[in-house]
């Protein structure tokens, strides 16, 4: 009786914070409770935000229950992987901006749909001087910024190890589509550790999920606090000017740019921030480089992957089947180091290369309304589009393609071989036969 009570007053309150927070904003009382009938808090706060909600209707909220679906995308848009894991066509892509419903899924667990009213993100550990908790209205009030960047897995291309070296690596067998491309809005992560008063010991900043995980609860990812307090690292609640979809981490999730899509941790629910470097899972013997070529290092079985690496892939089915005559063939191309500089191809696996045509960054009004004008840096992170015409003549082939950076690096002929096939880089050779 009494937990009750406590329920609907702690309830109440948070109505009234909701009603607060909607009225400084422009909405009517009359407006405010439409929108709570309609669609619940989720519904108020993204008309508050002129946001957008996600088109699918969220079913009642209920993260742990057991038949929870993986995903809530039209998996028939992707090549399904199982397990909520959806790779991209990137064949279906035309512009620089892949849209939310095509945009990839890599779930280690189920995806939740988290109620935004009881949502908060704690932030801790002995190198804040003033720990945090934090609602979705709040991430919503610091300063927000948006830009484009890709999102890789650190698995992408991981099929290669075996199609193309002969030697199989464990785990999701994602060909060229473990990637896209978004317009992403949110809050500095940095602003946030500000607030918390981090302190000049910290080292280390573990962002943990509120997902399943495995093996333990919350999939987690440390980064160091170099990463962790660059301003482009975010908090983010928007996608491609549209809320934060549920499969990719409703209601906030963190973006790091440039860095394995395992540190971007979705559904974030709590933040640790450490004097001692941390090792967990995920940068011992998951998202770590182990293999003869990686000496261990800390706690690792190897070399922990951070950054990507520079790749390009063919917009192209796998394998393609393409008419005789004048092609017209596209692809993205995508470096943490800098923007792309170059694009070759090659028909005759690598003996002689081609240059690509590089295609000026164009984004919809819609999107480029909401990036921050005058920086410049609205797609330093973004992938490329890259073009060239080929006059096929009948026969089997394998295009590969080859990228090069501004900062001067380039996909290497061979790398290594590493057990669970992170970072392959080597050009791709896509089978593609002309009749
Ligand atoms: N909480 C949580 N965050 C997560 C994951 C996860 O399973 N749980 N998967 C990670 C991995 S491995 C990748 S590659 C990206 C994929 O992001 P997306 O599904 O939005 O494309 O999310 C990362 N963040
Ligand atoms: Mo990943």
């Amino acid at each position: 009786m009494a937990a009750r009570s406590f329920a609907s007053e702690k309830e109440h309150g948070e109505r009234r914070r909701l009603w607060q927070f909607a009225r400084a904003r422009g909405v009517t009382r009359r407006r405010f409770l439409q929108l709570l009938t309609a669609g619940g808090t989720a519904a108020v706060l993204a008309s508050c935000t002129g946001l957008q909600l996600p088109t699918v209707a969220a079913p009642a909220a209920d993260e742990t229950a057991a038949d929870a679906p993986l995903h809530y995308k039209d998996a028939a848009l992707f090549l399904d992987h199982g397990d909520g894991n959806l790779e991209a066509r990137l064949e279906n892509m035309q512009g620089v901006i892949t849209p939310v419903q095509s945009f990839f899924v890599r779930n280690n667990s189920a995806s939740l749909d988290m109620d935004p009213a009881n949502w908060r993100l704690s932030v801790g550990g002995d190198a804040v001087a003033n720990p945090l908790e934090l609602s979705y209205e709040d991430i919503l009030n610091l300063p927000s910024r948006t830009f484009i960047s890709y999102l890789e897995c650190a698995g992408n291309h991981r099929a290669m190890f075996d199609l193309v070296k002969g030697q199989a690596a464990s785990g999701t067998p994602w060909k060229t589509g473990a990637v896209s491309n978004g317009a992403w809005t949110g809050a500095a992560l940095r602003d946030v550790l500000v607030r918390a008063g981090i302190t000049e010991g910290a080292v280390s900043v573990l962002l943990i999920g509120l997902d399943a995980g495995s093996p333990e609860k919350g999939f987690r990812r440390v980064m160091p606090v170099g990463k962790a307090m660059d301003p482009d690292t975010l908090l983010a609640y928007a996608l491609n000017g549209e809320t934060l979809p549920r499969d990719h981490g409703f209601p906030v999730r963190a973006l790091a740019p440039g860095w394995v899509g395992a540190a971007s941790i979705k559904w974030l629910g709590r933040i640790v921030v450490s004097s001692e470097p941390l090792w967990t899972r995920n940068n011992t013997t998951s998202y770590t480089l182990i293999g003869d070529a990686y000496p261990p290092e800390g706690e690792a079985l190897g070399r922990p992957v951070t950054t990507q690496t520079i790749k390009s892939a063919l917009a192209l089915p796998w394998p393609a089947a393409l008419a005789v005559g004048a092609q017209h063939i596209h692809g993205y191309a995508q470096s943490p180091h800098g923007p792309i500089a170059k694009v070759e191809w090659s028909v005759d696996s690598g003996a002689t290369w081609h240059r690509a045509t590089l295609v000026e960054p164009v984004v919809e009004p819609a999107i480029g309304r909401l990036l921050d004008a005058g920086n410049g840096g609205e797609f330093r992170y973004s992938w490329t589009r890259f073009d060239f015409g080929w006059d096929a003549q009948p026969g089997e082939y394998t295009v590969m393609t080859r990228a090069t950076d501004a900062a001067g690096s380039t996909q290497p002929d061979e790398i290594p071989f590493n057990e669970k096939g992170y970072l392959f880089n080597q050009p791709v050779p896509h089978p593609i036969r002309v009749a």
